[in-house]
């Protein structure tokens, strides 16, 4: 990157209604920051939820950008409606050429499972658009319900116990679903993690340039539901990056129409495995349940413990995993 030096005037107003350590300010801000970097005004969509109600109650507007609020299904559809708009009016000399792009900010349970098929047309027509899904693993808004994205393991309202099934249950992966949308030119996986400060930011740079769909899927803390001390809500997200329940990588979209290959680059190597191997002592997945109290049902069984190291530890070395998808780390 050429240019490190941000400017940091928050995009948001002060004073926003969301509960102290919530992370999803700490999402917002760097995408619109991003879209400023890269000269245009971000217009979200944004389907009801924390970010929603957060930063926009009508009348009023946290935002110093357009907003539109969204139904619940149709964030994606709503972008891509602005996008048209933006196009047409363009076409007719009534704008300017990039001045605008459509954002889309939404949570996991409008991602995930009630707005995925507007998200699937969007990807399908190439449409430019970056979509940002911030994932705190249920639908915090009206009181942390399960979604598809919710970790096994974790407690919800509607798992209240912990969220434990016995089936071959797997949830959705959102990046696999992006991938079978060839028209997709780029794709990222992030935190808000000190590891990699502008990861996000960089990230969303590459999706208003990416002269295509782009999409973002970011773990965002939630002390609510997640149960962890508001003033942790950093460690927290080191804790997933250092276990490596959350990894930071990209994947770009290279080539033509016709000739195109996904090529996948991993943006932060956690310490448990350099050399491509694991190191057991360091940072076991056991240090990321301690932290949250969503998880202090199911924690209490090392054999579940047991398990979900072994899952965690595969999808980082195992056969098809991220260090062999990824091109070799910092070339
Ligand atoms: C069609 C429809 N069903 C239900 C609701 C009620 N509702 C508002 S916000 C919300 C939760 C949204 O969850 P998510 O998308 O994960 O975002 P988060 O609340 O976690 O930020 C729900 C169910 C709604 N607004 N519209
Ligand atoms: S419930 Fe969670 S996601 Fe919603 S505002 Fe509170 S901390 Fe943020």
């Amino acid at each position: 990157m050429e240019n490190n030096r941000y400017d940091e005037t928050p995009q948001m107003s002060p004073g926003m209604a969301y509960c102290a350590g919530c992370g999803i300010p700490l999402v917002i801000n760097p995408i619109l920051k991003a879209a400023h970097d890269t000269g245009v005004i971000p217009v979200t969509n944004s389907a009801s939820g924390c970010a929603m109600v957060g930063f926009h109650i009508y009348p009023h507007s946290g935002m110093k950008d357009p907003v539109v609020h969204v139904v619940f299904e149709t964030s994606a559809a709503g972008a891509s409606g602005v996008r048209a708009s933006i196009d047409e009016q363009v076409s007719r000399d009534e704008l300017k050429e990039g001045l605008f792009y459509p954002l889309v900010i939404s949570g996991d349970g409008a991602t995930t499972d009630i707005g995925i098929a507007s998200i699937s047309g969007m990807f399908a027509r190439g449409e430019r658009i970056l979509y940002v899904c911030y994932d705190n693993g249920f639908y915090a808004n009206t009181g942390c319900q399960y979604s598809s994205a919710t970790p096994v393991g974790a407690h919800t309202t509607t798992t209240p116990h912990a969220f434990l099934p016995t089936a071959d249950y797997q949830g959705k992966d959102m990046i696999a679903f992006a991938l079978a949308h060839p028209a997709v030119k780029y794709i990222a996986h992030t935190t808000v993690s000190r590891h990699w400060p502008n990861d996000l930011r960089e990230k969303a740079r590459k999706g208003f340039t990416c002269d295509g769909p782009a999409y973002l899927h970011v773990i965002q803390p939630c002390p609510r539901g997640w149960g962890y001390p508001q003033n942790l809500i950093l460690q927290v997200a080191d804790a997933g990056v250092d276990t490596g329940v959350i990894p930071l990588y990209h994947i770009e979209r290279e080539g033509d129409r016709f000739v195109h290959t996904f090529k996948w680059y991993l943006d932060y190597l956690p310490e448990r495995y350099e050399g491509g191997v694991v190191h057991p002592e360091i940072h076991p997945v056991s240090e990321w349940f301690e932290m949250q109290t969503r998880f202090k049902v199911s924690r209490k069984d090392l054999e579940w413990i047991a398990d979900m190291q072994r899952s965690v530890d595969h999808k980082w070395v195992g056969e098809g995993g991220l260090l062999s998808k990824c091109q070799p780390y910092g070339s």
